[in-house]
């Protein structure tokens, strides 16, 4: 019997160069190709986002479903077996090596705790056996706190402890499924762990009880062996007024305060990042600079709308920025770049899911690229070393290694006088910026 194909009539999406006018091919992402020591393949680790790309019905506030998927429809069970089925399809067509899920996306939640985890059990099965016959792997799971009406008032941070204990129950099973499936991260994104008003709020019992809840998460993963790093993924407002996990300088705050700094990278997510009124840079540089930039999320907002948008990344100097700080970083080992982004509504052909994850590959093909060239070029970083050269001799040295004080300062700021200012030549380096894009592309 032929297999069902929901993808039809799309064939293999193959590297065609800059110069295919064809639209269903990557001009720039070439898997094989060297960059940096690695191949594109082994630096662009990008992730199919199950919720968005199989589970995304094109609604929106104002209007129900709009999407008509083969995979949709029939008993429940059955619609998850086919959704996966049709996952593998589209993951091994477009060429991703990973997939990142929810619990509830791959599988429904049934009228018993029991019921749930067997059909979580089902389908986790499925996905293993795809897993193998394609060679796609997991990047990583996490658990929907947020969607059930019993997560109203929070997961973790809920005032009920019965719900605290019905998300420790789905964090544990999330957990094993992406064990079982390799994944080599496990995310934590707040989902409605913040408060709306502060009036029926006591914000200092929540935080603690969410540490609470991340604590045990951390336990019970090492219990059952995995190896893997687990995520926290900020994001500053949505659902909530306030989210607990606001931005990135925000949750290592958080880990310090409540000893689990040891435990977890970041995963940061570009819309989330403008939300928060950062750039997308700002966040990953927090991250990076404390050694905690674990996995990204690659989408873009819309600078003129207010919420998360989460469209397809099309944006090359964020793709640039991104990629100068993973090759500074030597790469995201345990993490990659997962596209948390969805096709707009009016984008209701299965096509279109292709052309949006062919763009957002491409865009950070030309960003590896660049930020090679860059490298390459020399120009930008040597002109920030050498911004901050006092700093490693001298009165500088001194500072930074604790060998001097107020006093001493005092005395040497009076023998030297006024100090020459120095242009940082911002306008100069942008337009670098620009010339090595052209140049390199
Ligand atoms: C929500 C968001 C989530 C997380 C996973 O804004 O980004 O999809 O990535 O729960
Ligand atoms: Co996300």
């Amino acid at each position: 019997m032929k297999k069902t194909t929901y993808f039809e009539s799309i064939k293999r999406i193959r590297y065609e160069g800059p110069d295919s006018d064809n639209p269903l091919a990557f001009k720039y992402y070439n898997p094989k190709r060297r960059v940096a020591g690695k191949t594109m393949e082994q630096h662009l680790k990008f992730a199919v986002a199950y919720w968005h790309t199989l589970k995304g019905t094109g609604g929106d506030p104002f209007g129900g479903a709009v999407y008509e998927r083969p995979w949709d429809g029939g008993d429940p069970l059955d619609q998850a077996k086919r959704t996966m089925d049709a996952a593998f399809e589209f993951i091994s067509k477009l060429g991703v090596r990973y997939w990142c899920f929810h619990d509830r996306d791959i599988a429904p939640e049934g009228d018993s705790i029991a019921q749930t985890n067997k059909w979580l059990a089902t389908i986790v099965d499925q996905a293993a056996a795809l897993q193998k016959s394609t060679g796609v792997k997991l990047l990583w799971g996490t658990a929907n706190l947020f969607s059930h009406p019993r997560y109203t008032h929070g997961a973790a941070t809920n005032p009920d402890p019965l719900v605290f204990a019905h998300a420790a129950a789905q964090i544990r099973r999330a957990m094993d499924a992406t064990v079982a499936l390799g994944g080599t991260g496990y995310v934590f994104w707040g989902g409605r762990e913040g408060y709306v008003a502060l009036i029926n709020t006591d914000m200092k019992q929540e935080r603690e009880q969410f540490a609470r809840m991340l604590h045990m998460a951390v336990d019970y993963g090492r219990k059952i062996g995995f190896k893997g790093r687990f995520f926290i993924e900020p994001k500053p407002k949505e659902p909530t007024t306030h989210q607990y996990d606001f931005d990135a300088a925000t949750v290592l705050g958080f880990l310090r305060e409540f000893d689990l700094l040891d435990h977890f990278d970041l995963n940061i997510e570009a819309n989330h990042a403008t939300l928060a009124t950062h750039s997308f840079e700002h966040e990953l540089k927090v991250s990076a600079d404390a050694g905690k930039l674990g996995s990204i999320d690659v989408n873009r907002g819309d600078q003129t709308v207010g919420w998360d948008t989460d469209q397809f990344p099309t944006n090359l100097y964020d793709a640039v920025a991104t990629m100068r700080i993973l090759l500074d970083q030597g790469g995201l080992k345990y993490g990659g770049l997962n596209f948390d982004a969805k096709v707009r509504r009016a984008s209701f052909d299965l096509e279109d899911l292709f052309h949006a994850h062919i763009g957002g590959m491409d865009t950070f093909a030309r960003g590896l690229i660049v930020a090679d060239a860059l490298k390459k070029d020399k120009r930008l970083d040597q002109f920030v070393r050498q911004r901050y050269a006092g700093y490693r001799r001298g009165v500088g040295k001194a500072i930074m290694t604790g060998k001097t004080d107020l006093k001493a300062l005092e005395k040497y700021a009076a023998e030297k006088g006024e100090p020459q200012r120095i242009s940082g030549r911002q306008e100069m380096l942008e337009n670098i910026l620009n010339d090595v894009i052209a140049r390199s592309l």
